[in-house]
Parts: C-alpha cells; structure tokens; sequence
C-alpha cells in the first residue's frame, strides 16, 4: 500500500459519519471524511428551520458505544431539538479528537473503483483526489432536498427557504405574509412556530398527514437518572422492538380487543405522546380494519381540535395511520384556530404557479412575502446517486439502480467491491431509531475491514444471488404491511419518475440477528478475496 492511500474514505460527518470515523481509528486504521457542510452534523447541520426536533426521545436517539459518554451528557428536553442535537455532535467530534480528520466544505464528487488495485479513486468538487480501499457512504437518508419545479418559482422577488437547507442566520418572519408548502414531519414541526410570528401564514397542503401530540417536556433529573442507572437496559429493550426503540409495542391485535379497551389504549398513548403510538397493536401496519381503527381515533382528535369545521375536515387524512411516516407535534393542529393562519387545500385547487409576488392556484392568488418549502427529501437514494460512483467494468451505481436500489442487507451493493453504505436502502435506517441503525452499521463495517486484515483479504462484494435474495426478501416483508399502500418518500413516490420501490426493512430485531448470523459464517453472501 502507498503512503498516499488511507484505508477508507468516509462521506458525510453526521451521527453516521463521525461514528464510522471513531471506529476505524479505534482499530488503528486511517479514515478522511469529506464533509460538503461548514461543520458536523449532518441532518442536524442542515435542517435548522424553526421547530427542528427528533421524534424519537433523546435518550434513545443517542450513541451508545462509550458508556461515558451517554453517563456525562446531560439532555434538556424529553425530545431534543436541533440545536441541542448539533451541540451534542459538535461534543461528540471535539471529545474523540475526529475533527483533525475531516474536512469540511468539501463534497465528494466522484469516487471510482481501480480493479487492477482494489484501491478507490476518491474526486472531490475542489479537484482533489485521494486513494482508499474502502469507501464508505455516510451520506444520510434525507439530505438530498426535493424541491418541487413549480412553474414561475424563478420569477419570485421574495424570499425562498427550504427546511433541509435553511440558512443560519436568524429568519425574521414578524410582519411578513409568509407561505408554507408542504405539511410532513417538517412543515408540521415549523407552521405552529412561524404562526406565531408572521403577520399572515398560508399553509398549502397537498395530503393531510397523521400527527400525533409529541408531549414534549423539560427532562426531569430524577427521569434521566433513572435512565442513567441502567442505560443498558433501556437500550436492551429498544433494540428488541421493531423500530428499534422503546415504543412499548404488544403482541394485542387492535381487532382482539373490546371498543373501549382499543379506545383506552389509543388515550394512553396519545397522552404519553410521540410514535410510541405505532406501538398500540401488534397489527397497526398490517391490517387495514386495525390501522383503521387508530385513523378514526386520530381523525376524532383533529376534530375536536380545530374550532371551523370546513378546516378540520380539510385536515383530516384520509390514508393509513404510519403508511407515511407519523408526525409527532406541538399545537399543530390547534394552530389552525388562529385567525392569521389560512389551509390552503392543494388537492382541490392545485398550485398553478409561482408569481413575483406569491402563490397562485386554480382558484386564487395569494401575495406573500416568503415561500418556506417544505417539500422533503430525495430519500435514502439521492444522496448515493447524485455522486458518480463507479463499481467494477465502470459501472455507475445510479445505471445499477436505475430500476430501483439493489443492495445486499443494504450495507454493500454487487459489483462494487470494498464499498459500505451505512444505514442504505434494505437495512432497517428510516424505519428505526437512526442512531442505534448507524452504530450497528459502523461496529459491522469495521469488524469487518479487521477480519479482512487479520486475514491479509484485499477485496470484499456482496454476491449477486445473495443481493437478489435480500432485495427479494425485503419487499415480501413490506408487502405483507400496509406500507406499500401509499405515496410516500420510502416508496420513492414523493419523487416525480423516480422508481415505486420500498426502499427500508422492517424489524430491526431480526435484521441485527441477520448481519450477526452473515458475519458467523464467514461472511456469507458476500464474495471475498
Ligand atoms: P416529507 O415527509 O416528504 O413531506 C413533504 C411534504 O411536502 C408533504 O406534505 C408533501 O405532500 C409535500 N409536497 C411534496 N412535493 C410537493 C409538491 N410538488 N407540491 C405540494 N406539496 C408537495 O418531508 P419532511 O421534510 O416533512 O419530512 C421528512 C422526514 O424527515 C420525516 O419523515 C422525518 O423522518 C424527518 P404529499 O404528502 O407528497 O402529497
């Protein structure tokens, strides 16, 4: 190996990035990572707009791989909001030394593999080039933002913001007519603040979604502690449950029960706050008359929530209760109750246009002073194949997944050897507590880079049977669920032309126990050399 060649290149510095570069350091290998943004932090760095905030609780939505750590670090808030996220990280990188190998402000071009060599040519978008055996892709699920092509949208004098790319200084709304496109995760996390300040907000929705209420609250010290006395434990049980976090789900079908048990329970739940309310029934994403159960109950809250009738029917979604990935919210809905807050319904008047000054649709032009996008994301492929990544024959990964991503456990994909992709799409990622996702994926990359050492292998790929089998498998897991039943962002639906795959695996509990069992039988499924 020449001195020039690190062992990998690692792009993206977030919970993914910063983990994978503890790691390979630990075992004594050298790592750069390529990071475009101006500091670390990934989702965390970017997605900045009023509101931020995990839905999953910060004691669970945090590392686990030094018991020190998880001890010290003091959360605030039952869910943490962005700019605590970004602190911890930021702690994260100074407290292991990573940020001497990282390099900011610098996205990783294109990254081509050297048969001849089994080495990477790493290209960056300054022109720079490295070498590496292994590349590993810690490029995120959602950092790719969709912004939709709306005729007109160049012609705008105001301000346009998107929630995944929101800028850092302070955004003054007082005063302003602003509009919201968009009501997911982000745009519901962002309206109840922006009501608050703007002089006018115009929500355009084009779906209703389910939310629930995320009863955020201080994090008592008393809590934490008792958290802290047995971390293990809590982390023990999230990574029994489907999604890989605590959300306390039974083994009850919602059709097992009486009207008023099912209805106590969903009242249990909606008090405790959060997506632990996926956990009410065993059946919730499997069967539609269950799934339906949970819709009425919810469509009821909305109802005795907005005061004007004509908008909470406007509000009340239609589909299946987590097809699209649950909303967790403060005062969401309530916000409809103020009088400078307007539902624009895009499904019955769909927008025309974007106009110098506002938002026209089939029936209306609204002037606004500021469009906020909150649009979402090219998920979990966008990032991949927006770099021109080059396998074995000079095969691009974007021609490969053309028809949709094809990979093995969603780790690694066939033809391009010494290439990890962490939390990719066939690997639980977005339908799991991302954090303990990323870590699982970094312990198994990196043993897997020490066995290959010990072993003196150059050259590791996941064998085409082996991909095909998993890609398989993962879609007869999500069509035994409710999940393909929608237009959402795991299917790739959000994306206009973009193949209707689903993209994650649901269960984190067996798919931890496949990776194990791969690495028991001397990496099974993969060809190495
Ligand atoms: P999402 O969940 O993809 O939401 C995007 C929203 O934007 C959703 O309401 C979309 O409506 C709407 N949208 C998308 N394209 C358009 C166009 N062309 N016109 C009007 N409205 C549009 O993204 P988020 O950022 O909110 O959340 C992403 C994830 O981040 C979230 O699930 C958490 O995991 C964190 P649609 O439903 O497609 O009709």
């Amino acid at each position: 190996m020449s001195d020039r060649t690190l062992d990998a290149v690692i792009v993206g510095a977030g919970f993914a990035g910063l983990c994978m570069l503890h790691r390979l350091r630990g075992l004594g290998f050298t790592a750069r990572v390529f990071e475009a943004g101006s500091g670390v932090g990934g989702t965390w760095f970017w997605n900045r707009y009023p509101g931020a905030r995990c839905d999953v609780e910060s004691l669970e939505y945090s590392y686990q791989f030094d018991d020190a750590l998880q001890q010290e670090w003091e959360w605030t808030e039952r869910y943490a909001s962005q700019p605590e996220i970004l602190r911890y990280l930021n702690h994260v990188a100074d407290r292991y030394d990573l940020r001497r190998d990282i390099t900011l402000r610098t996205r990783v071009a294109s990254a081509i593999f050297d048969e001849t060599s089994d080495r990477w040519q790493v290209r960056t978008d300054d022109g720079a080039e490295v070498e590496a055996r292994f590349v590993v892709m810690a490029t995120g699920c959602l950092s790719s933002t969709n912004t939709p092509s709306i005729p007109g949208r160049e012609t705008f004098t105001g301000a346009m913001l998107h929630t995944g790319n929101w800028p850092h200084e302070p955004v003054a709304f007082a005063g302003k007519r602003v509009a919201v496109i968009g009501t997911g995760s982000s745009g519901i996390q962002a309206i109840p603040l922006i009501a608050a300040q703007a002089s006018h907000l115009y929500v355009f929705q084009r779906t209703a979604n389910f939310s629930v209420p995320a009863q955020n609250r201080p994090l008592a010290a008393a809590e934490q502690l008792a958290v802290k006395r047995d971390y293990a434990a809590l982390r023990t049980r999230g990574g029994q449950m489907p999604f890989g976090f605590d959300t306390r789900s039974t083994e009850v079908s919602a059709l097992q029960v009486s009207d008023a048990e099912r209805r106590a329970e969903y009242e249990a739940r909606w008090a405790e706050g959060g997506l632990p309310f996926l956990g009410s029934f065993a059946d919730m994403i499997l069967d539609a008359r269950a799934n339906a159960t949970a819709a009425d109950f919810i469509r009821e809250k909305i109802r005795g929530l907005v005061r004007d009738p004509a908008t909470a029917e406007k509000l009340m979604p239609r589909g299946v209760v987590g097809c699209k990935r649950l909303c967790s919210d403060t005062d969401y809905f309530e916000t409809f109750n103020r009088a400078n807050v307007t539902l624009v319904d895009i499904a019955e008047t769909p927008i025309q246009a974007i106009t110098a000054t506002g938002v026209r649709t089939a029936s209306a032009e609204y002037a606004v002073d500021c469009i906020v996008f909150a649009t979402g994301f090219d998920a979990m492929t966008g990032a991949l194949t927006r770099v021109d990544i080059r396998g074995k024959g000079g095969r691009a990964l974007r021609d490969k997944w053309a028809e949709g991503p094809r990979t093995y456990l969603g780790l690694s994909s066939a033809g391009f050897p010494n290439f990890f992709i962490i939390t990719g799409p066939g690997s639980p990622s977005v339908l799991s507590n991302m954090v303990p996702s990323i870590e699982q994926h970094a312990n198994w990359i990196a043993a897997c880079l020490d066995w290959m050492r010990a072993r003196g292998l150059s050259r590791i790929e996941a064998a085409p049977d082996a991909e095909d089998a998993w890609v398989a498998h993962v879609n007869e897991v999500a069509d035994a669920t409710l999940y393909p039943s929608c237009n959402s962002w795991y299917l790739g639906a959000n994306i206009p032309g973009k193949p209707r795959v689903f993209m994650p695996y649901l269960g984190f509990p067996a798919y931890v126990q496949k990776c194990d069992e791969v690495v028991a039988g001397g990496y099974e499924g993969f060809v190495v050399g």
